[in-house]
């Protein structure tokens, strides 16, 4: 243990990727990258209304953990989600159409940006109350323990909602009953406007986990690799039976909180800082530089890939509202209601 705990307290790994791996992150964290661009003018339109969070500048995080995982694991994330649901899979027309609030979404168009949902991808929201997804996240563990299924449930979380009561209980139920659950608590640094430095003495997050013995790492977020390593080690712990993992992601959002926010609460350097890593940027030079693609093919993977942003605008523009007769449906359980979990 002495030996991963160093490997991702650094910013190096020990594994060595392959060139598959290089090309999924770059194609995954390019999808989400040019989906977001393309979704901040559309709410600048007014074709896309209501909140709407990006992930802008954290692509890393989800980039590394689809390699990472099984896709039968669960997951479960707070409002900013897109990310998460296009790196499970969820096509862009079905998160544009749910961005439009259209009949075609992935949530049938009544969840919006906050409430992706996706029981095809195992993709358990989207959830809007900041904290509120921590204990559920540990019910979709509890649940695959209890059905001895061998998957794991990953849960999301922002630095904001580490200060959530929830979180202490949850770990106390998670540590207590060895739960398969990876716990990942995205530190962007500010909830809202607020910075980690003006709500807590303890800047290091992950050792919140340390008070519960769980085996708990602070991970750099800017890379593909360090957080597969650190998912691929969390993950392989819980499918050993020997319980939860929480690991801190240092990451950074390069837009507002939301797209009502202007950001005057930090620097144009401390966001130029970050930007010089650019997970996009080191994944490209890297694969260029291990000769894994040409510099032609990695623009054709982009080119193809706004041309997918820019038929989910179509689909979503061409797709109809939900029917007013729906609105009380998918709100209690019902007999053949599509987003239980099986
Ligand atoms: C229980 C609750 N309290 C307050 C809010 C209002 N709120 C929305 S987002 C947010 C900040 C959360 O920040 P963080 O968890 O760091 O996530 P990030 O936005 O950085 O992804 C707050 C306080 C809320 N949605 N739910």
């Amino acid at each position: 243990m002495r030996c991963i705990f160093a490997a991702l307290m650094g910013n190096t790994t020990t594994v060595e990727f392959k060139k598959e791996d290089y090309l999924q992150w770059y194609h995954t964290m390019m999808l989400v990258r040019r989906f977001e661009e393309k979704s901040a003018q559309l709410y600048g339109q007014q074709k896309i209304k209501g909140f709407c969070h990006l992930y802008i500048g954290q692509e890393a995080v989800v980039g590394g953990m689809v390699t990472a995982i099984s896709r039968e694991d669960k997951v479960i994330t707070a409002y900013r989600d897109h990310g998460h649901a296009l790196a499970l899979g969820v096509s862009a027309n079905a998160v544009m159409a749910e961005l439009y609030g259209k009949a075609t979404g992935c949530s049938g168009g009544k969840g919006g940006s906050m409430h992706m949902f996706s029981k095809e991808h195992n993709f358990v929201g989207g959830h809007g109350i900041v904290g509120g997804q921590i204990p559920l996240g540990a019910g979709l563990a509890l649940a695959e323990q209890y059905n001895n299924t061998g998957n794991v449930s990953l849960t999301f979380m922002g630095d904001g909602a580490v200060r959530q009561g929830a979180l202490h209980e949850t770990f106390n139920m998670a540590m207590l009953w060895k739960l398969p659950v990876i716990f990942i608590c995205e530190n962007n640094e500010y909830a809202m406007g607020t910075s980690v430095a003006r709500t807590t003495n303890m800047l290091d997050i992950y050792k919140i986990g340390l008070a519960y013995d769980m085996p708990s790492f602070q991970v750099d977020g800017m890379k593909c690799e360090t957080v597969h390593e650190a998912i691929a080690t969390a993950r392989e712990r819980a499918v050993n039976g020997e319980g939860p993992t929480f690991l801190e992601i240092k990451t950074y959002r390069y837009r507002g909180h939301s797209m009502s926010d202007p950001a005057s609460y930090r620097t144009k350097e401390e966001l130029n800082d970050y930007k010089k890593q650019d997970p996009l940027e080191t994944t490209k030079a890297t694969i260029l530089a291990k000769n894994y693609a040409t510099e032609e093919a990695l623009d054709q993977m982009e080119a193809d890939i706004m041309k997918e942003v820019d038929a989910s605008v179509e689909f979503a523009e061409n797709s109809p509202y939900p029917d007013a007769a729906d609105l009380f449906k998918d709100v209690y359980v019902e007999n053949d209601y599509p987003y239980i979990m099986d």
